[in-house]
């Protein structure tokens, strides 16, 4: 049999013939120049775009795409100034471990090393952030390197990877045949391992699970409440992946993130087995690195992670297992619970302290956060997703919405701001019959705020809200905490949100008091369009348990 000789066609068709193979659906943009010829290979191939106003939330949308699907978000931008917003988004999904493949349009090959228009070394900008880094100066070599970016991005722990495309390289005919996809590889336990993990199971009083990372799916996390229950352990989330485990399920103890519940801090502290699943045990699960001791953790500690090079760079663990959350989960099926299991009660009381933590009230203002938080987490669909950014008005999410599927909380590891309405608008598009809500702090909001014209374009109606606190509320607790009194650049005048909402074209609220926000969010579901409710809290009411007074007054007391 002969084989078809490949056909010549350009560079940048080579490259979204290859981005289909690989399996891209949707790519998000915002146009440049650089790369118009992929555009229109886009156009002749009908890969959809969604153009964006900002390339840090096209970014920040890909980021999104990536953390639902656990396949990479794909994003274009232009050079130099495109480049330069996207940062953003690289960086979360290497702090996240999204596997994300960006984009860029670069000059053309004959002036490079000019300093020519909008001319950047992409290896020096985005070096110390993505998994790699490539400039594809040779036409025929497009389907090989996009198809290896996917894979890199893809593989071991998840993360961001750049390509960088010369505009003339881009326009070159070429011929080429696409390549195959790379399998993604699911790495599982040696029998050692998991022979070793039984008998530690055995020897506990009080073991104690912490889950969190990239790659899991719903099969790995429903083995993982089937091991859970079946062991009877208590198992808490790390920071911001309370969707890994039911908050209602009788063995959740709660998330080990900003703020995390005392009671849960002291309770790992005391466990004499911790076993972490999927993630890094980072600076904020961690508590600043002060959760454990360090180098070695005073109980014994087991770490599985899908990328050896990880293991011993903060904790030692005197069992390492090298396995993706999917291929760990699947080995949990093996092992046996004790006859007799020593910590029932211990799990018993960690989800009752969660349940005590997620429901206590605080005094509040007008508006309570906390009587909010609940509210939607006991009317939304139970798979509603919630998208965020940052700031202290995520601390009541994370202590009172109780999530209870995977995939339903969207938010940067990072804590990077802007985050909320882009994901947002990600998760609309992606999943049009869901609830989609993005929750932002003022400041937050107005980081990428833009990307509401993004909602309105595509008809995208998710319910934006954006707790107002006239301030940069979380600097400002920190500025009282260490510079009492001495107020400087954190107070914020802020437009009429739900006035900037009815510009855009979508439906705008306004809500002063906690008993007015039910009938807002109806109103703003029933318009079915992209919604703002402008949320006018006290300022003074800086965090669930502390205000901004009580904060001052402390620390005016120590000095
Ligand atoms: C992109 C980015 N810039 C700056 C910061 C530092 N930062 C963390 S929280 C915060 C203030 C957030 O204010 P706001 O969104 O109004 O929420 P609040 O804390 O008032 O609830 C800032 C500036 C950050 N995390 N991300």
């Amino acid at each position: 049999m002969t084989m078809q000789p490949p056909s010549q066609v350009s560079a940048a068709r080579a490259l979204v013939d290859q981005l289909l193979v690989c399996g891209v659906d949707r790519a998000y943009c915002v146009p440049g120049e650089s790369y118009l010829s992929v555009l229109d290979a886009c156009y002749e191939r009908g890969l959809p775009l969604t153009v964006c106003r900002n390339e840090a939330g096209a970014a920040m949308m890909a980021d999104a795409y990536g953390k639902a699907t656990g396949r990479a978000g794909v994003c274009f931008v232009t050079r130099g100034p495109g480049a330069a917003n996207a940062f953003a988004g690289v960086h979360i999904a290497q702090h996240d471990s999204t596997p994300l493949v960006l984009f860029i349009g670069q000059v053309e090959r004959f002036v490079r090393e000019r300093g020519a228009f909008q001319e950047v070394d992409y290896r020096a900008m985005f070096g110390g952030h993505a998994k790699w880094v490539v400039e594809i100066n040779e036409a025929s070599r497009v389907n090989e390197l996009v198809a290896r970016a996917f894979s890199v991005a893809c593989a071991g722990r998840p993360g961001p990877v750049v390509v960088s495309l010369p505009k003339d390289m881009l326009e070159e005919r070429v011929a080429t045949r696409t390549h195959p996809p790379h399998p993604v590889v699911e790495t599982a336990p040696g029998a050692a391992q998991m022979h070793e993990l039984q008998r530690l199971l055995g020897e506990a009083q009080r073991p104690l699970l912490v889950v969190g990372g990239a790659r899991w799916d719903e099969a790995a996390r429903r083995a993982l409440h089937n091991f859970a229950a079946r062991f009877d352990l208590p198992v808490a989330t790390s920071y911001r992946r309370l969707p890994l485990f039911d908050a209602l399920d009788p063995r959740y103890a709660g998330d080990l993130g900003l703020s995390a519940n005392p009671a849960l801090v002291k309770r790992v502290q005391a466990c004499d087995l911790l076993v972490v699943v999927g993630g890094r045990l980072g600076e904020i699960p961690s508590q600043s690195y002060r959760l454990l001791d360090m180098p070695k953790p005073r109980m014994t500690f087991v770490h599985v992670y899908p990328q050896a090079e990880e293991f011993g760079r903060a904790y030692s663990p005197d069992l390492a297992i090298c396995a993706t959350p999917r291929g760990f989960a699947a080995a949990l099926s093996e092992l046996r619970p004790p006859r007799e299991i020593p910590w029932r009660e211990e799990t018993r009381a960690a989800h009752a302290d969660y349940l005590a933590f997620s429901s206590k009230f605080e005094p509040s203002g007008e508006v309570d956060l906390a009587r909010v938080m609940t509210w939607l987490s006991d009317t939304l669909p139970k798979d509603a997703i919630i998208c965020n950014g940052a700031g202290n008005y995520a601390a009541w999410i994370h202590r009172y919405y109780r999530f209870c599927g995977l995939g339903t909380h969207i938010a940067p590891t990072s804590a990077t701001m802007g985050y909320g309405v882009p994901a947002a608008v990600a998760m609309q598009q992606l999943l049009p019959e869901r609830l989609v809500v993005s929750l932002n702090g003022d400041g937050d909001f107005l980081m990428n705020g833009q990307e509401f014209a993004t909602a309105v374009q595509y008809g995208l109606p998710i319910v934006a809200i954006v707790c107002d606190n006239a301030s940069y509320g979380t600097i400002r607790m920190h500025q009282e905490r260490q510079f009492p009194g001495r107020v400087i650049a954190t107070d914020l005048r802020n437009p009429d949100f739900a006035a900037y909402a009815r510009a855009f074209g979508g439906f705008g609220a306004t809500v002063e008091r906690t008993s007015h926000f039910p009938a807002a969010f109806a109103a703003a579901q029933e318009s079915r369009l992209p919604a703002i409710i402008h949320v006018k809290m006290d300022p003074d009411r800086i965090t669930p348990t502390a205000s901004l007074a009580e904060i001052r007054r402390a620390a005016l007391d120590k000095s």
